[in-house]
């Protein structure tokens, strides 16, 4: 056998990868998104007290975020609180300086910011109170608007988690051990496991410096993926007994009495949708979910043929190309054939 050939200016053999420069963080010349890093820091090392929010519902890469910001914050000698309208989920609960996050429907007292994380609106925090504040949003979804006084969307990074890394590293701060397992954490969920999302090399780069500040890869695992409640498993066996497929498009659901019968919180409704996802054949799948207070929440997930954040979009939600969510009003029925009338033609092209 011949050996492969050498690129004769460089006298080694040329591999595909090494177009990694591409990728790189961006120089601070000019560049929107470096500006917007840069701008940020500018009010943090300003102000003194600062209030950090999430969506709701926070999820690994919410919970994640919130608290290396605010671990950030606290070696710059500033004041942050963390708020959020729903729960810490049980899984996240680990996570150092969780107990820190307070629940609240409604915010005040004075700050020199509010801090947005993963939220493409305001609306998205289900918080009241923050339309009187200076408002910085940074988000990495699709569908990322700039709505507050100062934004920085970056729809490459893997979490937000990842955007909160380079603020601490233009902040000069030290990622610490807690920071490193909460910012690890956040990349790990938002990409399962390392397997969709905006995953690239330089995730992994990201990933491997995490390791080397102090998360524990193992320990992280653990307490995210091996520490399921008994109560999602037993409403994942409900799910399933109510999976439907047609050719490339899976969907289940839950109903609000499979919610009570699994003794269910909303928490471990997440997650779901992968198993139909996962169907061998299945480019999206769809899980709606009876909500308590009337209507349907639907996640979509997609292999990446389908663009699922574009049918959240129409029907009034948002999210990411390959997993995205909306809200839809009347009854499970109403919501499959408005959900299906999406999804139909759209996996019928893939
Ligand atoms: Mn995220």
């Amino acid at each position: 056998m011949t050996p492969p050939p050498l690129n004769p200016e460089l006298g080694t053999p040329v591999f595909p990868g090494s177009a990694a420069k591409e990728h790189g963080v961006p120089e601070a010349n000019g560049n929107p998104e470096s500006d917007a890093c840069g701008e940020i820091l500018r009010i943090l090392r300003q102000g003194e007290r600062f209030l950090i929010c999430s969506h709701s519902r926070p999820d690994g890469d919410a919970v994640g975020s919130m608290l290396a910001l605010a671990m950030l914050l606290e070696q710059m000698g500033k004041q942050a609180h963390l708020v959020t309208a729903d729960g810490i989920p049980v899984l996240y609960r680990r996570m150092p300086g969780a107990e820190n996050i307070r629940t609240a429907i409604r915010v005040d007292g004075r700050y020199d910011a509010a801090i947005l994380l993963e939220c493409d609106s305001v609306e998205r925090t289900k918080l009241r109170g923050l339309e009187e504040l200076f408002l910085i949003n940074i988000d990495h979804h699709v569908s990322g608007r700039r709505y507050a006084n100062l934004n920085w969307i970056d729809r490459g990074a893997a979490s937000v988690g990842e955007l909160v890394h380079r603020l601490v590293q233009a902040a000069g701060a030290a990622v610490t051990p807690e920071m490193a397992a909460c910012l690890y954490t956040t990349v790990l969920t938002d990409t399962g496991c390392f397997t969709y999302g905006a995953v690239n090399e330089r995730t992994f780069a990201l990933a491997r410096g995490l390791a080397l500040a102090g998360a524990d890869p193992i320990a992280v695992a653990r307490d995210v993926f091996y520490s399921v409640p008994a109560s999602k498993i037993s409403l994942l066996s409900a799910a399933l007994a109510n999976l439907r497929r047609e050719d490339s498009l899976a969907w289940l659901w839950v109903t609000l009495e499979d919610m009570r019968g699994a003794h269910a919180a909303e928490e471990d409704c997440e997650g779901i949708v992968n198993v139909a996802l996962s169907i061998e054949g299945v480019e999206a799948a769809a899980f709606l979910r009876e909500l308590p207070e009337n209507g349907i929440r639907v996640s979509l997930r997609s292999k990446g043929r389908v663009n699922v954040a574009a049918i959240a979009e129409k029907l009034g939600g948002g999210g990411h190309e390959n997993a995205s969510g909306c809200t839809l009003e009347g009854s499970l029925a109403h919501a499959f054939e408005v959900i299906l009338a999406q999804l139909r033609p759209a996996t019928a092209r893939t």
